[in-house]
C-alpha cells in the first residue's frame, strides 16, 4: 500500500500539478475526495485550518502547499528526477509565475463560463476567501486578454523543444499545465489555448502522461491512517537554528495571499524553506503539519 495520500477534488487545478508530477514518476498513491468548498470537516482537523487544496498525508504528517508538496516527492522518490539540478531554478521560477500570476489571469473567465458545473455557493465561497483589501480587480474580459499574453509566451518557449525546458517534462511543465488544463473549462480561452500548435501538442502529451497507480480511500480511511500513526519528529540535515521562529515556540500560520485559514502549532524543527509544527487534535491525535516559508506569513503566538 502506497503512503502518498492526496487530499484532492476533480475540478482542482493545484491538485493536477501535483498528479502529474506522480504520473511522471510513475507512484502508487491514494486520492481522497474532499470537498470543493468549505467547510471541509475531513480536512481540518489534519491541517489545524488550511483549507486549501491539495494536501498531502504521509501517516501523520500533512503537507501544506503544492510547492512543499512536490519537494517532498521528490525527496522520498528522487529517481526519476522531477527536475535536472541544473534547471531546477528556472522551473521553481516558470512555476511561481505559472502559479500565481498565470493562475490569476485564468481563474475569473473560467469559473465565469463554467459556473453551471460548480457547487451553488462557489462564487460567494470563493469571494470569502480574498482579504478584505483584495479589491473587486480588473474587468473579466482583461484577464482573458491577459491569459492570451501568457500562452504566447508558452508557444515562444516550446519553439524548438517539446516541454518547457527541453526534451523532458520537469515542475516547469506541470505548473504551467495545470493552469492551461483548467481553462479548458471555459470555451473562450480554449479557442486561444486551440489556435496554438505548439502548445495544443504540449497539453496533448501531457494528457497522455495519465495520473500514476490511483487507488481512492475514503476520508475516514485517511484520518483513521492519521491517527494510528505517530509524527517523526527528527529534524532533517539541513535543519537551521532560527532565533526569530525557535524550537518549541507557539506559531500562527496561514497563507499571504487567499484562503488566509490559521494553523496554530509548536514548531519542532525549520529550514530554511520550510516550517514543520506540531498539534494535537482530538480525532486524529498528535500529527505535524508541513508548511513551505514562501507565501506564508508565520508569526509568535506570544506576539498578537
Ligand atoms: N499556493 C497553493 C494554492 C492552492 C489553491 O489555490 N488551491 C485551490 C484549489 S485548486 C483552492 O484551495 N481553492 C479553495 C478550496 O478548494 O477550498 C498551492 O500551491 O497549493
Amino acid at each position: 500500500m502506497s503512503d502518498l495520500i492526496l487530499h484532492q477534488y476533480t475540478m482542482s487545478p493545484f491538485s493536477i500539478k501535483v498528479i502529474k508530477i506522480l504520473a511522471h514518476k510513475g507512484l502508487a498513491w491514494h486520492g481522497v475526495a474532499q470537498p470543493v468548498i468549505a467547510p471541509k470537516p475531513d480536512l481540518t482537523p489534519l491541517t489545524g485550518g488550511y483549507r486549501r487544496i491539495p494536501v498531502l498525508q504521509i501517516g501523520a504528517h500533512i503537507y501544506c502547499d503544492t510547492t512543499l508538496i512536490l519537494r517532498q516527492i521528490e525527496h522520498l522518490h528522487p529517481s526519476p528526477p522531477c527536475t535536472p539540478a541544473a534547471q531546477q531554478g528556472a522551473a521553481d521560477m516558470i512555476a511561481d509565475w505559472a502559479d500565481h500570476r498565470m493562475f490569476a489571469h485564468a481563474a475569473m473567465p473560467t469559473v465565469f463560463e463554467a459556473l453551471d458545473a460548480l457547487p451553488e455557493k462557489f462564487l460567494e465561497d470563493r469571494a470569502a476567501m480574498q482579504p478584505a483589501n483584495a479589491g473587486a480587480g480588473a474587468p473579466v474580459e482583461h484577464s482573458i486578454a491577459q491569459f492570451q499574453q501568457d500562452c504566447l509566451l508558452l508557444e515562444r518557449q516550446l519553439a524548438a523543444t517539446p516541454f518547457l525546458l527541453g526534451d523532458n517534462f520537469t515542475l516547469a511543465d506541470a505548473a504551467a499545465y495545470h493552469v492551461v488544463n483548467f481553462t479548458r473549462a471555459a470555451p473562450s480561452l480554449v479557442k486561444i489555448n486551440s489556435s496554438l500548435p505548439r502548445l495544443s501538442a504540449w497539453l496533448q502529451r501531457i494528457d497522455d502522461m495519465g495520473e500514476g497507480e490511483r487507488a481512492d480511500i475514503s476520508p475516514r480511511q485517511a484520518l483513521d491512517i492519521a491517527r494510528e500513526a505517530s509524527p517523526d519528529e527528527t529534524p532533517p540535515v539541513d535543519a537551521i537554528a532560527d532565533a526569530a521562529l525557535p524550537n518549541g515556540a507557539k506559531v500562527r500560520i496561514q497563507p499571504d495571499d487567499y484562503g488566509q485559514e490559521v494553523t496554530k502549532g509548536e514548531i519542532v524543527w525549520t529550514t530554511a524553506d520550510e516550517l514543520a509544527v506540531k498539534r494535537h487534535d482530538e480525532t486524529v491525535g498528535d500529527v505535524m503539519v508541513h508548511y513551505p516559508r514562501a507565501g506564508y506569513l508565520i508569526t509568535l503566538e506570544t506576539a498578537s
